[in-house]
């Protein structure tokens, strides 16, 4: 009876989708017990969706079907329906999602009892939900074809500068060349110059890039990333002095939304997004103290971990521009390039702003991208959204990140890795078109 694991944890059954992951992984392969909370089984859950399970493809739209379901927008019947193939999972979830509210009243016995009896009840019926007709979801607004090959050629031209590293020629020079891309494409630029401390005493010479697509419109969207490149490869076991070319950390978030901005550029008024939207581009994100690499160094920046990171969306979000700035939400894109990339949905951008993440991750899902955009909550991670976000603006980070295990960051993070050979215009695709394609349902 593999469905009973539904209720044989010890985590009481709820929204989580982990908890849901894991257990799914165990009802494939048949095990008797429930392991939950175990992030690693969300990768193997993936491995059983590349051999192409019939049921785990079914999950994975359940999974990514959740968000909607936690808004309340897209009631999980209608879920059911655009999914009959799926069967006595869905039909378990559907029905459950169903009397959850009362078993809550009731508490948790009951809520086991009730879902036993549901589970051994319904396995040969049909989906209830199959019988009826729902009304279909609504279409999405078509947004236009975002270009990986011209994102690619993006990264390229940054990395050709050299490493963007604050206080140097390159940086200078490809600071210039994205403030006169911008323009070139008819967007209002706005430049931020700061200095501010490094961990290790440097003053920086920074400057943050502001480019405003639409600055007329009153309803506003701000796209983040960061174009600093990080000094050294400390998390290089060969060479962790040496500079990085940053073709992802850095150079594939600034790439993306040079991209999207050429697009959104190219439309007639009539194709454009209701909201005006601002590419913000932070300056020294990258020039941060990491414990785990730089022990044998002092901090002179020393707080609670974070201040010697996001030096540039720190001055920015104490030094607001414009004045006043309060946009719907931020989306910020930090490492969106590479090879084999997954985006989980992190703590922190969940807390502020849960309803833009959703509506992100159901886009990337019925764009067909739900292999990048992973059905995975993940712990808070140290980018420049806490500032932005301290600064009013809600904002969620996509960043790739290692979903299981102990490590946070994918391997090339921090090494001499990191670099043209990493590129994956895939990734760039499914990260940029949507990005561009949530806009387009505002
Ligand atoms: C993310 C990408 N970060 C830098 N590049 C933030 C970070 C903070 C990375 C602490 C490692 C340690
Ligand atoms: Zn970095």
């Amino acid at each position: 009876m593999p469905k009973t694991y539904l209720v044989n944890d010890k985590t009481p059954f709820d929204n989580d989708i982990t908890h849901l992951v894991n257990d799914y992984h165990d009802l494939v392969n048949g095990k008797h017990h429930l392991v939950s909370d175990k992030p690693h089984l969300a990768n193997d859950y993936h491995d059983l969706v590349d051999d192409k399970t019939p049921l785990v493809n079914d999950y994975t739209h359940l999974v990514n079907d959740k968000p909607d379901l936690a808004n309340d927008s897209t009631p999980f019947g209608r879920v059911c329906r655009r999914r009959g193939r799926a069967a006595g999972l869905l039909y378990f979830e559907f029905t459950f999602s169903m009397i959850r509210p009362l078993l809550r009243l009731l508490g948790r016995p009951a809520a086991l009892l009730a879902a036993a009896v549901l589970l051994t009840a319904c396995p040969d019926k049909k989906p209830a939900a199959t019988e009826t007709e729902a009304p279909a979801e609504t279409p999405l607004r078509p947004a236009p074809a975002f270009n990986a090959d011209s994102a690619y050629a993006y990264i390229a031209k940054q990395v050709s500068f050299g490493p963007r590293v604050p206080n140097t020629p390159a940086h200078q020079r490809c600071g210039d060349w994205l403030v006169s891309e911008f323009r070139r494409r008819g967007l209002t630029v706005q430049e931020q110059p700061f200095t501010a401390m490094a961990f290790d005493g440097t003053m920086l010479r920074g400057r943050n890039i502001i480019a405003r697509f639409a600055p007329q419109a009153a309803r506003r969207v701000a796209l983040f990333a960061h174009w600093d490149t990080r000094p050294f490869a400390d998390k290089d076991k060969q060479q962790p002095n040496a500079a990085l070319d940053g073709a992802i950390d850095g150079a594939s978030g600034v790439a993306v939304l040079l991209e999207m901005a050429r697009q959104l550029a190219a439309q007639p008024d009539s194709l454009t997004p209701k909201v005006g939207v601002d590419f913000i581009l932070f300056d020294a994100e990258d020039y941060g103290y990491d414990s785990s690499t730089q022990a044998d160094k002092a901090n002179q920046l020393a707080g609670q971990g974070v201040e010697s990171w996001c030096l540039g969306s720190q001055h920015w979000a104490k030094n607001l521009v414009p004045p006043g700035y309060k946009p719907e939400y931020g989306i910020l894109l930090d490492m969106v390039g590479a090879k084999g990339a997954r985006f989980s949905r992190e703590q922190l951008s969940r807390e502020k702003a849960g309803d833009v993440v959703g509506k992100i991750w159901n886009v990337a899902y019925r764009l067909g991208y739900s292999d990048y955009f992973i059905a995975q909550d993940i712990g808070s991670i140290t980018d420049d959204h806490v500032f932005t976000n301290q600064a009013g603006v809600r904002t969620v980070d996509i960043i790739d990140h290692v979903p299981y295990g102990d490590e946070f960051f994918p391997p090339y993070h921090h090494t001499v890795q990191d670099n043209m050979s990493m590129v994956d215009r895939n990734t760039l695709k499914a990260v940029g078109q949507t990005v561009l394609t949530t806009l387009y349902q505002e």
